[in-house]
Parts: structure tokens; sequence; C-alpha cells
């Protein structure tokens, strides 16, 4: 291909030169003709000259003439040659324009081969490596190739053996599916016999079971039944020895029963008369008991009287005998006094204790309406639940049997608790509980002092 380029390149370059050396020579014959065109009329002008000016002195006009004559011949003649020259000049004028055009033509022919030329290079020598690549893989795969082909010779073998020994194996595992068939068959036969021959001995040995059971209890009865007929005999025997005793001791109680049947009916008539006398002994003691009871009750009756009767004895004997210290106010049968200070419940009650009192313990309605008007202030009370929340006792162990709390009390409302009772004046000095160290005034009570 680089041949064929570079043979194209050499004809190119000869017809451009050889193109170019027609173009020279041209002109060189152009300008030789005008050249030569030229000197001959500066030589006829020159002869021309001469002749006048040697007939005018010598005065051969007859020879001028004729020079004359033959001048202006040859001068026609030259023009004639001069206009046949310029046609040629004009062709070749018109030769040289197309063949100027032709050259641009090829020149521009030229740059576009010689560029594909440039690129052709390129591709070839990319081509070249391409190829060289191609060439090393293509003797690689041959290679390749003739391994598979080894190969598949091989593989073709053991494919041919493999093939063999499958079909054997098909044939064999037929064989083997039969037998397996006919196996599983017989195995489902036996499994059938098998779990019917499993029944039968559950039920053999339940039977077995309760026969064995029962075989025990025949054994245990028997046993016992022996021992039962032994002692029978035994008892026979004695019984036998007994029933002659008896029959013996028979014939003598027989006549001593006759001598009791006797006595028998003697004492009946006595126990008839004893009956008698003890029913109506009975009847006596229950009318006596009848009598006891009610004296009873009456009895009953007269000691209440009586201790009644005794305690008014006593009461109206206080009362005129009985008193208070100064400054205490009396009430039924004890004496009050209300606190000039205020202090804390314990502190209060000391105070009672201190004046041979306690603080007051309210025993009835009367002694709450007599209290009602005694202050108008509140005063602690000896009413407390210190012992056990909510289990409100007398400080005197009286139970807390009569109560006036007020509405909501006792509610233990405060932070430390609420343990100990106050009557609230303006509430009717009904009782309120209230924190212990709270200062309130108290009252003190105690029994009034006998004369
Ligand atoms: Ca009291
Ligand atoms: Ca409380
Ligand atoms: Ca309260």
């Amino acid at each position: 291909m680089e041949e064929m380029f570079m043979n194209v390149e050499n004809d190119q370059s000869f017809q451009w030169t050889s193109s170019t050396n027609k173009t020279g020579n041209g002109r060189f014959y152009r300008a030789a003709v005008l050249c030569l065109g030229l000197l001959s009329v500066f030589l006829l002008v020159g002869l021309i000259n001469l002749g006048v000016h040697y007939n005018s002195e010598r005065g051969a006009a007859a020879e001028l003439s004729t020079v004359k004559a033959n001048m202006t011949e040859l001068l026609q003649d030259r023009k004639k040659e001069l206009s046949s020259l310029t046609e040629e000049k004009n062709q070749l004028k018109t030769s040289l324009s197309s063949l100027t055009r032709e050259k641009d033509r090829l020149d521009a022919s030229l740059s576009s081969l010689t560029a594909e030329r440039d690129q052709l290079k390129t591709s070839l020598s990319s081509l070249t490596r391409v190829k060289d690549r191609l060439d090393a893989s293509l003797s690689s795969l041959t290679e390749e190739r003739d391994q598979l082909k080894t190969s598949l010779s091989s593989l073709t073998r053991e494919k041919d053996q493999l093939d063999a020994s499958l079909s054997s194996l098909t044939e064999e595992r037929d064989q083997l599916k039969t037998s397996l068939s006919s196996l599983t068959r017989e195995k489902d036969q036996l499994d059938a016999s098998l779990s019917s021959l499993t029944a039968e001995r559950d039920q053999l040995k339940t039977s077995l079971s309760s026969l064995t059971r029962e075989k025990d209890q025949l054994d245990a009865s028997l046993s016992s039944l022996t021992a039962e007929r032994d002692q029978l005999k035994t008892s026979l025997s004695s019984l036998t020895r007994e029933k002659d005793q008896l029959d013996a001791s028979l014939s003598s109680l027989t006549a001593e029963r006759d001598q009791l049947k006797t006595s028998l009916s003697s004492l009946t008539r006595e126990k008839n008369q004893l009956d008698a006398s003890l029913s109506s002994l009975t009847a006596e003691r229950d009318q006596l008991k009848t009598s006891l009871s009610s004296l009873t009750r009456e009895k009953n009756q007269l000691d209440a009287r009586l201790i009644e009767m005794t305690k008014d004895r006593d009461r109206l004997e206080s009362l005129t005998r009985k008193s208070c210290p100064a400054g205490w106010t009396i009430f039924s049968w004890s004496c009050y006094l209300l606190s000039s200070r205020s202090d804390s419940w314990t502190i209060g009650r000391r105070d009672c204790q201190n004046k041979g009192a306690d603080l007051l313990v309210i025993n009835s309605a009367e002694e709450q309406k007599f209290l009602s008007g005694f202050s108008r202030v509140d005063t602690w009370i000896g009413l407390s639940d210190r012992n056990e929340e909510g289990n409100w006792r007398w400080i005197d162990g009286t139970p807390l049997s009569l109560t006036y709390w007020n509405k909501g009390e006792p509610n233990d409302a405060a932070a430390g608790g609420e343990d100990c009772a106050e009557m609230v004046a303006n509430t009717g000095h009904r009782w309120n509980d209230l924190n212990c160290v709270t200062s309130l005034q108290w009252i003190c009570e105690k029994s009034a002092s006998q004369l």
C-alpha cells in the first residue's frame, strides 16, 4: 500500500515538472520572437533613414524606391509573422490559464491525499499493533484449542465409560426398585400383622393382670377361709363341750328360774307401788322447783332494790357530808377547777396531779351539761389516743361509751397527729382531737372530800 502511494506521488511530481517545463519554453519563445520583431523594425527604420540620407546627398531616388518597395514587402511579411505569433501567444495564454487551474486543483488533491495518507499511516500502525496482539492471541488460542481437543477426546472416552456405567446402574436401580416395592408391600403386611398382634398382646396382658389379681384375691380368700374353718372346728369342739356343760346348767337353772319367777311376781307388785310413790314425789318436786325460781327472782329484785337503796342512802349521806376545797366547784360527787394558765396537755395533767386531782373525766350526760356552763374557754380534758392511734381512752381507764365529738372529729388532722381531746367552747363544748403540745387551759376533777 505504501509503495502504491509513493508511485502516485512520483507520477504527480513528474506531471507537474513537465507542465512547468512547457510553460517556461513558451515564455522563452515568445520573448525571442518579440525581440527579433523589434530588431527588424529598428533595422528597417535605419535603412530607410540611410536611403533617404543617401538619396538626398546623391539623388538616386530610383534605387531608393526599389529598396523601399523591397523593404515594404519584407515589412508586410514580418507583420504577417507577428500576427501569427500573436495568435500563438494568445493560444498559449489560454493553455497557461487552464493549466494553472489544473495545477491548483491538483495541489488541493495533493494536500487532501497527504492528510489521507497520514491518517492511513496512523491507522496502519495501530492496525499493525492490533494484528500483532491478535497473532499472539491466535497462537495462544490455537494452543488452547489443541489442549481442549485433547481434553475433549479424553472426556468423550470418559463419557462413553460413564454412559455404560449409567446404563448398568439404571438396570440395577430398576431391579432395586422392583425389590423395594415388593419389600414395601411385605413390610406393610408385617406392620399390619404387628399392630394386630400388639393389640392382641395388650388385651392378653390386661386379661393376665386381671386374672392375676383375681387369683391373688382367691388365694387370700382361700387362706382366710382355711383359717376360719380351723377356728370354727376348734370353736365347734369347745362349743360342744360348753353345750354339754350348759345342758347340765340348764336343768339346774330351770329350777332356779322357777323360784325366781315366783320372787319376780312379788317384786313386781312392790315396784308398782314404788312407782306410784315416785310419780307423786316428782310432781311435788316440780312444784317446789317452780316456787324456788319465782322466789329467786323475787330475791334478786329485792337485792337490786336493796343495793339501789343503799346507794341512795350513801349518796344522801355523802351529800350532806362532802365538800370541795376553796376555789373548786362541786357538782354531783366531784370538785372541778379551771386552770388560770395555758399549756400542753401533759403539763396540764401534771398540774392537776400536783393538786391531788387529774384531768376531767366525763362520766354522764349531766356532767357534760354542767361543764358546758362551767367554762367559756377551750380546755383540755382527760381523753387521749396516745397509747394506740384511734383507740380513745379516759385517763382513769373508764371505757369511752358516751361521746360528744364535734362533727368530723376525731380526724387526727395535724401534721404531728392529734392525740389529745379538748372541749371547744364555741361549739357548745363538743369535743375535738388536737395536737397534745397545743397551749390550752385545762379542767381538773377530783372526788369531793368528806367533812
Ligand atoms: Ca367526771
Ligand atoms: Ca390521734
Ligand atoms: Ca381534730
